[in-house]
């Protein structure tokens, strides 16, 4: 298939389309790098926008039962629903989302709906790039809501909310009174708490621990792009499927009132900008993982290490010939 056969079927909403373009831009291959930026250019043009809910929470909070309650309830409302990952671990743990397809399993049944897993490999950087480009393709294939879940480890809640218009934190029940591990930088990125498992016996807990966190979250600065009253938390039960509507009614109020004030727009431009300056830095460094680099790196620093030439001059004379290799190119 051509690209452009692709890009049209794509448009189509076509979800085998859609399931090939996305493993083009997982390959780090180079012509698939190449091949997979031009398609995004030309799939651009169409200007097709989602909404893009970030999650995140530790291992067992419900994640993927949410996701799948949720996502079936919005599909049920006739919209579209894509669900993606952002998870750094899935080289070492062979991918959480995976397995979680089984606890999705009516959501993956569903025609308005599309799952798919975290690309398993190495670093946040090439993971977030290709789930950004992910984000991408599923809005221009149509879909109306994309969840982009990850799991609470390392700075994988900074690298979603960096692709979200919205950003969901999922908690459970704490036990005592205190308020689990959140550390502050995500409470401070989230736009709704959910305290889930708000059924049975966990439902007091659950109830109490949402007061807490409705408390630490108005001793927050506030933030220009919040209406009164958010960031706010809720409780849901993604088991019972309660408290779902409640939640979407008030994503659906912050996103209207960000569309309003022009919030929604420039926060789109400001991530656009971000990743801009990520992929510079990223192939600024890609240019020190070269083999004709690496080796001219090894050579400079010997040389430092015996003391004939200072770390500036060495640093000087490495980025003079990287440039040469440039204009060679
Ligand atoms: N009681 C209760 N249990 C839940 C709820 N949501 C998830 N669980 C359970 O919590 C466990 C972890 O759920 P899972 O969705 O796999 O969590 P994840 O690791 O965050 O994706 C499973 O045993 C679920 O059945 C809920 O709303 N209520
Ligand atoms: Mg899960």
């Amino acid at each position: 298939m051509n690209l452009d056969e692709l890009a049209e079927r794509i448009l189509q909403g076509d979800r085998r389309a859609l399931a090939r373009a996305i493993t083009l831009v997982e390959s780090s291959r180079e012509d698939h790098r190449a091949q997979a930026t031009e398609l995004l250019d030309r799939l651009r043009p169409h200007h097709r926008e989602a909404l893009r809910i970030g999650l995140s929470g530790t291992p067992g909070v419900g994640k993927s039962t949410f996701v799948e309650a949720f996502g079936c309830m919005l599909t049920a409302k006739g919209l579209k629903v894509a669900v993606l990952a952002v998870d750094p671990s899935s080289a070492r743990s062979g991918g959480s989302i995976l397995g979680d397809k089984t606890r999705m399993e009516r959501l993956s049944r569903d025609r308005n709906a599309f799952i798919r897993p975290s690309p398993s490999q190495s670093h946040l950087g090439g993971v977030a790039r290709r789930t950004r480009e992910a984000v991408a393709l599923c809005e221009a294939a149509g879909f109306d809501v994309i969840l982009i879940e990850t799991v609470g480890v390392g700075q994988s809640e900074t690298v979603v909310a960096e692709m979200s218009d919205l950003f969901l934190l999922l908690l459970a029940p704490a036990g005592g009174d205190e308020l689990q591990g959140v550390k502050r930088g995500i409470m401070e990125m989230a736009d709704l708490i959910l305290v889930n498992k708000a059924d049975g016996d966990l439902k007091p807990a659950a109830i109490r621990t949402c007061a807490d966190y409705a408390g630490a979250l108005r001793l927050l600065r506030k933030r220009p792009q919040d209406p009164e009253g958010f960031p706010k938390a809720m409780t849901v039960s993604a088991v019972q499927e309660e408290g779902l509507e409640e939640a979407w009614a008030e994503m659906q109020k912050l996103v209207e009132w960000r569309k309003a004030h022009s919030f929604w727009a420039r926060n789109r431009a400001a991530q656009a900008r971000h990743w801009f300056d990520q992929e510079v830095r990223h192939a600024l460094l890609a240019k020190l993982e070269t083999t004709e680099a690496r080796a001219a790196m090894d050579e400079l620093a010997a040389r430092v290490a015996e003391g004939s030439l200072s770390p500036a001059a060495a640093a000087r004379d490495l980025l003079a010939e990287l440039d040469k290799d440039d204009r060679a190119a």
